[in-house]
């Protein structure tokens, strides 16, 4: 055997013990955050998290770009790649050194434990789970990588050589106990998982909550909302397909028996409300198409549904909000915060706490058991979901969780309109072809489209029915499509008479405008 085989011999089986090693870690840390703290308390959670948290905008727009949806299976992947290489050189460091791994861990150890410190629900027992992971793996690390060390200290000059005459266990020895860490790591996670409140106990709960009718159902929707083309959106977005936009990496688990709504701060009295009580009050439902402040122009991350809910109006009324708040501070179980405007939850617009949507409970992604929309703003400053604490506030005395990153403090929809038949680079036969889509201006209304071919006069499109100002508007214009390339443009005029702006602006701070256009290709 060459002495780099030889060499090999000891330091595949070194990384492996790494990465058992920090495997072991993660594991022990999911199952004491179970036990005795919180599962959002495990250190791995508790660093992707934050890492969401501190992700530059360039780089969150990026990412949305990018993988659209996925984006946070992609983080986690990209971390879990990133532990498997820093846990494997620690099995090699603590191999060429005693300690030099155990340092390696140590440090992730400390990331993961100021990351856990620093979540917004975080108290000094966050740090435990970390710690214990850290000390179990470092045990584990300094075990396989001690026997390892003594077998290879005769044999590769690059180690040490403090244990030459300690017994030189047979490799097989040692592969086997690290096969024994890894299947101890494995178990402690499964474990961790098996005693948190696991999603399968949400969506038991959620499946076994009956709604009340509501006292108060939504307008019927006019026939004629959807326009008869193929390729359209669906007028009512089904809640498989409703976008989803959020900073948790693992979805919130809340059941309905242990949620509480507490409403505080500048109000005349604390009120604190739980779930039966908000099932005995008398419900709403009404329809709203919810709008997501990063959406590029003529992108998809707006949806349109039928909320079960109780208006907010109410809600606060019972606390008696102090003639000085301006601010509806909403927080969240996983600590996002949405400042909403307090004029404009009370101005009498349907602003909801839903429980339900089209016709089922809140779906776990969508904020079950309850959360918030509120017609006409974007839903970082108002759809909090999982929410659980309002505080009335001021705008000069608190600000929210985007909002600390820049973005606009107060974010009314801008109007916007999109073409979503020919789709771009579409190729159409000459001759009277459908070009059809949506508009949207949410509590202001969609008066009327227009549509313009190259550099034309801009036409009017025919508008479909509208269910009510808080809801998107379907369009379809007839065109006498002329061979050759083309560009179609669309622009929107609001309920007060407003033109869509045709000024180019991206989704930072305050919402993407423009008009939005599709080239196509008629033969
Ligand atoms: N708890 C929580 N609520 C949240 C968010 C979040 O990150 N966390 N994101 C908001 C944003 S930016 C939008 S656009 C809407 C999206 O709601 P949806 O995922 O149900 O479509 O939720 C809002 N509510
Ligand atoms: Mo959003």
């Amino acid at each position: 055997m060459t002495a780099t085989t030889h060499r090999w011999r000891t330091r595949g089986p070194a990384a492996l013990a790494g990465i058992a090693a920090g495997g072991l870690t993660l594991g022990a840390g999911e199952l004491v955050a179970a036990l005795v703290v919180e599962p959002a308390a495990a250190p791995f959670l508790a660093v992707g998290n934050t890492f969401v948290d501190l992700t530059p905008e360039w780089l969150k727009s990026f990412a949305i770009r990018t993988f659209g949806e996925n984006d946070k299976q992609v983080l986690l992947a990209g971390m879990a790649v990133v532990l498997l290489v820093v846990s494997a050189a620690g099995g090699l460091l603590e191999l060429w050194r005693r300690w030099a791994g155990v340092t390696v861990l140590a440090v992730l150890g400390a990331v993961a434990v100021a990351a856990a410190l620093n979540r917004p629900a975080a108290t000094a027992a966050w740090a435990l789970p970390t710690a214990a992971g850290a000390v179990a793996g470092a045990a584990a690390l300094t075990l396989l990588a001690g026997r390892l060390r003594a077998r290879a200290a005769d044999a590769d000059p690059m180690v040490s050589g403090e244990s030459v005459s300690a017994a030189r266990p047979p490799r097989r020895q040692v592969l086997l106990l690290t096969a024994a860490v890894a299947g101890l790591a494995v178990v402690t996670a499964l474990g961790g998982r098996r005693f948190g409140q696991t999603l399968a106990e949400v969506r038991d709960a959620r499946a076994a909550l009956r709604l009340p009718s509501p006292a108060d159902p939504a307008p019927a929707v006019p026939a004629g909302v959807e326009v008869d083309v193929e390729g359209r959106t669906p007028f009512r977005t089904p809640n498989r397909d409703f976008y989803r936009v959020d900073t948790a990496l693992d979805v919130p688990k809340v059941v309905p028996d242990e949620w509480r709504l507490r409403i505080h701060g500048l109000v005349e009295r604390e009120v604190e409300l739980d779930f039966d009580e908000l099932l005995g009050l008398d419900l709403v439902e009404r329809m709203i198409t919810l709008t997501c402040v990063s959406n590029e122009v003529g992108g998809e991350l707006a949806g349109n549904a039928v909320w079960l809910g109780y208006p907010l109006a109410g809600l606060l009324a019972r606390a008696n909000p102090a003639g000085d708040a301006d601010m509806l501070l909403s927080t969240s179980v996983d600590g996002f915060t949405a400042s909403t405007p307090l004029d404009i939850v009370t101005d009498g617009r349907d602003a909801l706490l839903a429980i339900g949507m089209n016709g089922e409970p809140l779906p776990v992604e969508h904020g079950f058991p309850a959360r918030l929309v509120v017609p006409g703003l974007y839903g970082y400053v108002s759809a909090t979901k999982w929410v659980t604490d309002l505080e009335l506030t001021r705008f000069d005395r608190a600000t929210a969780y985007w909002t600390d990153r820049g973005w606009a403090a107060k974010a009314p929809i801008k109007t916007a309109s999109r073409i979503d038949v020919p789709g771009s680079f579409a190729e159409v036969p000459a001759g009277r072809t459908v070009v059809a889509g949506t508009a949207w201006a949410q509590h202001r209304g969609v008066r009327s489209v227009e549509v313009r071919v190259d550099d034309g006069d801009w036409q009017a499109a025919e508008l479909a029915d509208e269910a009510s100002i808080d809801t998107w508007r379907q369009w379809f214009w007839a065109w006498d499509a002329e061979p050759g390339n083309h560009t179609l443009r669309v622009r929107a005029t609001d309920g007060s008479g407003e033109i869509q702006t045709a000024e180019q602006a991206p989704p930072f701070p305050d919402g993407s405008s423009g008009w939005h256009s599709v080239v196509v290709r008629v033969s």
